[in-house]
């Protein structure tokens, strides 16, 4: 498999000032290879994009915090994302991918480092099966630890997933808002779909996150901040954002995270609305411990 490069060496300089303490709540490392080798069920094989990266990433950005989520490359082995949490200072947690059959010891490690939340990933591109019952056991042991379940699917599987998300006894958070359609605008199909489970389900968050793979038009996006503007002034509270960086297996259109920073403003126009995005919802799930 050829490796994969899917981040920009220079990314601009955003124009939007982040208010101090923002968090970028969905990113990831990709080894160092030679340290934490991939999964041999990995779908794509990427580049080294390792901590120090990420963390001169967030600094360039104007960012303050990182929550780095176990990307698929690295399956079950959470030892990457460990590894980055442990070297930033308390300035980062993660989100873990664990099998069914880890020991509550196992788990409690995974809490020790500054895990916070299990991964259930449901992209056929992207892992092999995704076994629901297993998933709910995993949901049903993490709850102890108020620990909450990030879910990754496309718009297609939303309605058929709704009774397994309804069974989970943790808060849910949906990536990248189960991928709609963003084309049609807010009115569109997928985009009201998702909107209503929001609505219907008060113990469900989601991430306005990707546009760079939501957008049918690309940068400067109009098409995802038309369609994703509403959603986080409706459910101000249980919205989270993030870069997505190192933006895994991307190849095409690679962005700009200062472009994307730059759409803070635009999905969030007032501070009080950017405020809860980038500080006190991410805070409240990732560091609760932290009183501000
Ligand atoms: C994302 C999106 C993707 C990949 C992964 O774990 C992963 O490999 O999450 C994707 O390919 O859409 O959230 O990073």
């Amino acid at each position: 498999m050829t490796r994969i490069k899917s981040w920009t060496d220079t990314p601009s300089k955003p124009s939007f000032v982040p208010p101090a303490g923002a968090v970028d709540a969905h990113c990831h490392v990709f080894g160092p290879e030679a340290k934490f080798p991939f999964s041999p069920k990995a779908k794509y094989h990427p580049e080294d994009a390792g901590p120090n990266m990420l963390f001169a990433l967030r600094d360039r950005l104007g960012l303050s915090r990182n929550v780095i989520v176990q990307a698929s490359c690295h399956g079950t082995d959470n030892r990457a994302t460990l590894d980055a949490i442990a070297r930033s200072n308390g300035l980062a947690r993660g989100v873990a991918v664990v099998d069914p059959d880890i020991s509550d010891a196992e788990l409690d490690a995974l809490h020790e480092g500054g895990i916070r939340g299990v991964r259930f990933n449901f992209l056929k591109r992207l892992v092999d099966n995704a076994p629901r019952a297993k998933f709910l056991d995993i949901a049903r042991r993490i709850e102890r630890l108020s620990w909450h379940v990030v879910i990754y699917f496309e718009a297609e599987l939303l309605q058929e997933l709704i009774p397994f998300m309804e069974a989970i006894p943790t808060l849910v958070v949906i990536d990248h808002m189960g991928r709609p359609s963003v084309a049609e605008g807010p009115d569109g199909a997928e985009i009201q779909a998702f909107r209503a489970f929001l609505e219907s389900h008060p113990n469900v968050w989601t991430k306005v996150s990707c546009a760079e793979r939501l957008s049918a038009q690309g940068h400067p996006f109009d098409d995802f901040v038309e369609s994703v503007a509403p959603l986080v002034e409706a459910f101000q509270d249980r919205v989270l954002w993030g870069t997505d960086w190192p933006h895994p297996n991307m190849q095409d259109a690679i962005p700009d995270e200062g472009q994307l920073v730059d759409l803070i403003p635009r999905l969030a126009p007032t501070a009080d609305l950017q405020r809860k995005l980038l500080i006190d919802n991410p805070m409240r799930l990732y560091w609760p411990e932290t009183r501000r």
